[in-house]
Protein backbone atom coordinates (compact mmCIF):
# COMPACT_ATOMS: atom_id res chain seq x y z
CA UNK A 1 0.00 0.00 0.00
CA UNK A 2 0.90 3.48 -1.03
CA UNK A 3 -0.03 6.12 2.09
CA UNK A 4 1.90 9.65 2.45
CA UNK A 5 2.36 10.70 5.57
CA UNK A 6 2.85 14.64 6.93
CA UNK A 7 5.73 15.42 9.27
CA UNK A 8 5.70 18.70 11.00
CA UNK A 9 7.95 20.30 13.52
CA UNK A 10 8.70 23.90 15.57
CA UNK A 11 10.92 22.81 18.31
CA UNK A 12 14.25 21.72 19.02
CA UNK A 13 16.00 21.93 15.93
CA UNK A 14 12.81 21.03 13.96
CA UNK A 15 15.26 19.82 10.87
CA UNK A 16 16.57 16.76 12.77
CA UNK A 17 13.58 16.46 14.32
CA UNK A 18 12.14 15.43 10.57
CA UNK A 19 15.40 14.01 9.98
CA UNK A 20 15.47 11.64 12.64
CA UNK A 21 11.57 10.53 12.33
CA UNK A 22 12.13 10.02 8.82
CA UNK A 23 15.13 7.51 9.55
CA UNK A 24 12.86 6.26 12.06
CA UNK A 25 9.93 4.75 9.52
CA UNK A 26 12.48 4.08 7.16
CA UNK A 27 13.67 1.64 9.57
CA UNK A 28 10.64 0.34 10.51
CA UNK A 29 9.64 -3.34 9.85
CA UNK A 30 7.52 -3.32 6.22
CA UNK A 31 7.46 0.66 5.38
CA UNK A 32 9.78 1.70 2.99
CA UNK A 33 9.91 5.63 2.46
CA UNK A 34 10.32 5.79 -0.87
CA UNK A 35 9.86 9.36 -2.06
CA UNK A 36 10.25 12.66 0.16
CA UNK A 37 9.41 16.34 -0.24
CA UNK A 38 11.86 19.86 -0.08
CA UNK A 39 11.32 20.98 3.58
CA UNK A 40 8.79 24.08 4.08
CA UNK A 41 8.65 26.49 6.36
CA UNK A 42 5.32 28.76 7.36
CA UNK A 43 3.73 30.49 11.05
CA UNK A 44 1.06 28.46 13.02
CA UNK A 45 -2.07 28.14 11.21
CA UNK A 46 -3.77 29.49 14.53
CA UNK A 47 -1.33 32.15 14.41
CA UNK A 48 -0.34 32.20 17.90
CA UNK A 49 2.81 33.21 19.52
CA UNK A 50 5.16 29.68 18.43
CA UNK A 51 8.24 29.55 16.21
CA UNK A 52 7.37 28.76 12.92
CA UNK A 53 7.22 25.72 11.82
CA UNK A 54 9.20 22.97 8.98
CA UNK A 55 7.18 20.38 7.03
CA UNK A 56 7.63 17.96 4.80
CA UNK A 57 5.09 15.42 3.28
CA UNK A 58 7.41 11.59 2.73
CA UNK A 59 5.30 8.65 0.81
CA UNK A 60 5.96 4.88 2.52
CA UNK A 61 5.56 2.01 0.51
CA UNK A 62 3.73 -0.60 3.37
CA UNK A 63 2.74 -3.37 4.44
CA UNK A 64 1.39 -2.32 7.57
CA UNK A 65 -2.04 -1.66 7.93
CA UNK A 66 -3.43 2.05 8.60
CA UNK A 67 -3.87 1.41 12.16
CA UNK A 68 -0.43 -0.03 12.44
CA UNK A 69 1.05 2.46 10.41
CA UNK A 70 -0.05 5.18 13.18
CA UNK A 71 0.73 3.92 15.88
CA UNK A 72 4.25 3.58 14.49
CA UNK A 73 3.67 7.02 14.20
CA UNK A 74 2.91 7.57 16.99
CA UNK A 75 5.62 5.61 18.54
CA UNK A 76 8.23 7.60 16.82
CA UNK A 77 6.57 10.66 17.98
CA UNK A 78 7.06 9.23 21.81
CA UNK A 79 10.40 8.25 21.58
CA UNK A 80 11.28 12.08 20.02
CA UNK A 81 9.96 13.32 23.63
CA UNK A 82 6.76 14.78 22.31
CA UNK A 83 4.63 15.99 25.13
CA UNK A 84 0.91 16.58 24.02
CA UNK A 85 0.62 19.54 26.51
CA UNK A 86 -2.81 21.58 24.41
CA UNK A 87 -4.12 21.20 20.87
CA UNK A 88 -2.16 23.21 18.28
CA UNK A 89 0.56 23.42 20.87
CA UNK A 90 4.19 23.81 19.82
CA UNK A 91 5.76 20.33 19.21
CA UNK A 92 8.87 18.66 18.81
CA UNK A 93 7.50 16.19 15.86
CA UNK A 94 4.05 15.35 14.62
CA UNK A 95 3.48 12.64 12.08
CA UNK A 96 -0.12 12.72 10.53
CA UNK A 97 -1.27 9.77 7.72
CA UNK A 98 -1.78 12.09 4.88
CA UNK A 99 -3.89 9.65 2.82
CA UNK A 100 -3.36 5.61 3.01
CA UNK A 101 -3.80 3.96 -0.64
CA UNK A 102 -7.53 4.97 -1.68
CA UNK A 103 -8.96 4.30 1.83
CA UNK A 104 -11.41 6.06 3.39
CA UNK A 105 -11.45 5.72 6.74
CA UNK A 106 -13.46 7.63 9.79
CA UNK A 107 -12.84 5.84 13.15
CA UNK A 108 -12.50 6.82 16.45
CA UNK A 109 -8.63 6.69 15.99
CA UNK A 110 -8.22 7.22 12.91
CA UNK A 111 -9.88 9.74 10.40
CA UNK A 112 -8.47 9.39 6.25
CA UNK A 113 -8.07 11.21 4.42
CA UNK A 114 -6.31 13.53 6.99
CA UNK A 115 -9.52 15.85 7.75
CA UNK A 116 -7.74 19.40 7.79
CA UNK A 117 -5.49 18.52 4.79
CA UNK A 118 -7.85 20.41 2.55
CA UNK A 119 -7.11 23.44 4.68
CA UNK A 120 -3.50 22.89 5.01
CA UNK A 121 -0.56 24.57 2.31
CA UNK A 122 2.07 22.84 4.38
CA UNK A 123 0.52 19.65 3.49
CA UNK A 124 -0.71 19.71 -0.14
CA UNK A 125 1.89 21.65 -1.59
CA UNK A 126 4.54 19.20 -0.43
CA UNK A 127 2.25 16.40 -1.44
CA UNK A 128 1.72 17.82 -4.93
CA UNK A 129 5.65 18.19 -5.00
CA UNK A 130 5.63 14.42 -4.62
CA UNK A 131 2.77 13.43 -6.67
CA UNK A 132 1.44 16.90 -8.82
CA UNK A 133 -1.33 14.67 -10.64
CA UNK A 134 -2.56 13.08 -7.23
CA UNK A 135 -5.97 12.58 -6.28
CA UNK A 136 -6.63 12.14 -2.85
CA UNK A 137 -9.79 10.05 -2.27
CA UNK A 138 -13.01 11.87 -1.56
CA UNK A 139 -11.33 15.26 -2.29
CA UNK A 140 -10.37 15.57 -5.96
CA UNK A 141 -6.93 16.54 -7.45
CA UNK A 142 -4.35 17.98 -5.26
CA UNK A 143 -3.92 20.99 -7.22
CA UNK A 144 -7.22 21.65 -7.26
CA UNK A 145 -7.72 22.03 -3.69
CA UNK A 146 -4.36 24.01 -3.56
CA UNK A 147 -5.66 26.69 -5.79
CA UNK A 148 -8.36 26.92 -3.51
CA UNK A 149 -5.99 28.11 -0.82
CA UNK A 150 -3.78 31.16 0.25
CA UNK A 151 -0.56 29.91 0.26
CA UNK A 152 1.63 33.12 0.20
CA UNK A 153 2.99 32.37 3.52
CA UNK A 154 4.80 29.16 2.71
CA UNK A 155 8.09 29.32 1.89
CA UNK A 156 10.21 26.17 0.51
CA UNK A 157 13.38 25.67 2.04
N1 LIG B 1 -5.91 10.95 14.30
C1 LIG B 1 -7.03 10.90 13.53
N2 LIG B 1 -6.73 10.85 12.24
C2 LIG B 1 -5.37 10.87 12.16
C3 LIG B 1 -4.47 10.83 11.06
N3 LIG B 1 -4.91 10.78 9.79
N4 LIG B 1 -3.13 10.87 11.33
C4 LIG B 1 -5.93 11.00 15.77
C5 LIG B 1 -2.70 10.94 12.62
N5 LIG B 1 -3.51 10.97 13.72
C6 LIG B 1 -4.84 10.94 13.48
O1 LIG B 1 -3.44 13.71 17.31
C7 LIG B 1 -4.67 13.52 17.97
C8 LIG B 1 -5.32 12.24 17.52
O2 LIG B 1 -5.63 12.32 16.16
C9 LIG B 1 -4.47 11.02 17.64
O3 LIG B 1 -4.66 10.37 18.87
C10 LIG B 1 -4.95 10.12 16.49
O4 LIG B 1 -5.63 8.97 16.96
P1 LIG B 1 -2.21 14.28 18.07
O5 LIG B 1 -1.10 14.36 17.10
O6 LIG B 1 -2.02 13.50 19.30
O7 LIG B 1 -2.79 15.69 18.57
P2 LIG B 1 -2.62 17.11 18.01
O8 LIG B 1 -1.24 17.31 17.56
O9 LIG B 1 -3.16 18.05 19.00
O10 LIG B 1 -3.56 17.11 16.79
P3 LIG B 1 -3.11 17.11 15.32
O11 LIG B 1 -4.37 16.95 14.54
O12 LIG B 1 -2.00 16.22 14.99
O13 LIG B 1 -2.56 18.56 15.25
P4 LIG B 1 -2.63 19.37 13.99
O14 LIG B 1 -4.03 19.65 13.68
O15 LIG B 1 -1.79 18.70 12.96
O16 LIG B 1 -2.01 20.71 14.45
N6 LIG B 1 1.17 25.07 11.62
C11 LIG B 1 2.05 24.82 10.64
N7 LIG B 1 2.48 25.83 9.85
N8 LIG B 1 2.52 23.55 10.43
C12 LIG B 1 2.11 22.50 11.22
O17 LIG B 1 2.55 21.37 11.02
N9 LIG B 1 0.69 21.77 13.03
C13 LIG B 1 -0.19 21.99 13.98
C14 LIG B 1 -0.67 20.86 14.75
C15 LIG B 1 -0.67 23.35 14.27
N10 LIG B 1 -0.15 24.34 13.38
C16 LIG B 1 0.72 24.07 12.41
C17 LIG B 1 1.17 22.75 12.24
MG1 LIG C 1 -0.89 14.49 14.85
Amino acid sequence: MLAYIGLGSNLNHPKQQIKQALTALNNTQDVRVVALSSLYQSPPIDGSKQPDYLNAVCEVDTHLTALELLYICQTIETNQHRVREKKWGARTIDLDIITYGVQVIASKQLTVPHAEMMNRAFVLVPLAEIEPDFKVPILGKVQDLINKLDISALKKL
